[in-house]
């Protein structure tokens, strides 16, 4: 790999939240009467929580909302989703992602974490890796989600690297868009290989290694 560092989304990528994501916005879909289902929450991919929740409502037919009202709605909803996440382990990690991990980091190259989920700490303390990475740009430390680059430039700017030393791996669209925003070659893993925008597609998250 010619690059010094790899950031990694952490939805998608390292764990699989999308069923968590779901469940909790079901409920509050059903609550106000949304028709919500999983191709939508397919659309929710690495979209900030408002952002989410906005496209969730393309589907309401209610009384317009006030940004406070949606504001206690993405609060309701991350409160289920959080208690969700209680559920997670070390168990979550698969032996794929953690050998993989490991032997890039025995190559030398350093570990970020590059996530629009402000429950980034949360999620890689239940999963064990609350100290694991050199450095983590997550959704509490920005203020413009994907596809804008903030997220995978800080995580750069945190590791001390130049953005283009920094291979990004992501399973969304728009993190792909956000990384060459950035100027970063980017792996494309999962749903993102269909869009064709990767610099590369894994098939597996072992193929890094071949990079
Ligand atoms: P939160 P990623 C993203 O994480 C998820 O893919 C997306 O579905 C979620 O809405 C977003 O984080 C915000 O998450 O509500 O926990 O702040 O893929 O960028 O790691
Ligand atoms: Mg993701």
């Amino acid at each position: 790999m010619k690059q010094k560092a790899v950031v990694f989304d952490l939805d998608g990528v390292i764990c699989f939240t999308d069923k968590y994501h779901y469940q909790a916005w079901k409920a509050l879909a059903d609550e106000l009467g949304i028709y919500f289902d999983e191709e939508i929450n397919n659309r929710l991919r690495g979209v900030s929580r408002m952002a989410s929740f906005e496209i969730i409502l393309e589907r309401y037919h209610g009384e317009p909302m006030t940004e406070a009202q949606k504001e206690a709605c993405c609060t309701k909803k991350n409160d289920l989703y959080r208690e969700l996440l209680k559920n997670m382990s070390p168990a979550d990690l698969s032996d794929e992602v953690k050998e993989t991990l490991d032997g890039l980091r025995a190559k030398g190259l350093k570990l970020a974490i590059g996530s629009s989920s402000k429950n980034t700490p949360f999620i890689l303390g239940q999963l064990g890796l609350g100290d694991y990475f050199d450095a983590v740009s997550d959704g509490n430390n920005i203020t413009k989600s994907k596809p804008d680059p903030e997220v995978f430039l800080k995580a750069a700017e945190f590791l001390g690297m130049d953005p283009k030393d920094c291979l990004v791996v992501e399973d969304a669209e728009a993190g792909l868009d956000a990384a060459i925003a950035g100027g970063m070659e980017c792996a494309a893993i999962g749903e993102a290989t269909k869009c064709g925008k990767g610099t590369y597609n894994l098939s597996t998250f072992a193929d890094l290694l071949k990079i």
